[in-house]
């Protein structure tokens, strides 16, 4: 099932998720609506705050080809590096807006993955960059947030538009 996403800067977007107490299967469905709903909307990653579910969820496809499905439960990321790097970051709740972002190159990434199994990675590239970008939802932050005041502005307009045009066009329904 499709869910839908929120977009900026709707205040729910705001709210500090809580942790997922049991992998059972009301969760394995969230999951696997979320994955229908981030490969339908392009992204490589989602976070539950974005479908207004207030857990500690993330799903994440970094592959070309949806081959590399990844589940991260109750997350806990801690920078390995002082070195910082800038990365052009998009985000499916604040549409068509694209800006640099810097953070920690390489991170330690302790979760439960959609079984219920605990695992530790570390990782660095676009994993570290997107972990990174889910979390910050997971918290109540936006990239958005990380930009001038100018650019928040801005962003607001973009997305105020995205969203209207969005609204005019037909519902396609898939095959
Ligand atoms: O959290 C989200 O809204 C998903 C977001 C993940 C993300 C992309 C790029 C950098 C950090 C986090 C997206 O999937 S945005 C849309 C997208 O497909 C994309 C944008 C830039 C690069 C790669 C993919
Ligand atoms: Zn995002």
């Amino acid at each position: 099932m499709l869910l839908p996403i929120l977009s900026y800067p709707d205040p729910r977007l705001r709210t500090i998720a809580e942790p997922v107490k049991v992998v059972d299967d009301e969760i394995k469905t969230l999951i696997k609506d979320m994955f229908e709903t981030m490969y339908d909307a392009k992204g490589i990653g989602l976070a539950a705050t974005q479908v207004d579910r207030h857990i500690q969820l993330i799903v994440m496809d970094l592959s070309d080809d949806r081959s590399a499905p990844r589940v991260f439960i109750n997350p806990k990321v801690t920078p390995l590096v002082e070195d910082k790097k800038p990365y052009e970051e998009g985000c499916l709740s604040v549409p068509d807006v694209y800006d640099k972002v810097e953070r920690p190159a390489k991170v330690r990434i302790e979760a439960i993955d959609g079984e219920g199994n605990e695992f530790t990675e570390e990782v660095d590239g676009l994993l570290a960059v997107c972990i990174q970008h889910e979390m910050d939802h997971l918290n109540g932050v936006l990239f958005v947030d990380y930009l001038s005041r100018l650019k928040q502005t801005r962003a607001r307009e973009k997305v105020r538009k995205v969203v209207k045009q969005r609204e005019k066009q037909p519902v396609t329904v898939k095959a």
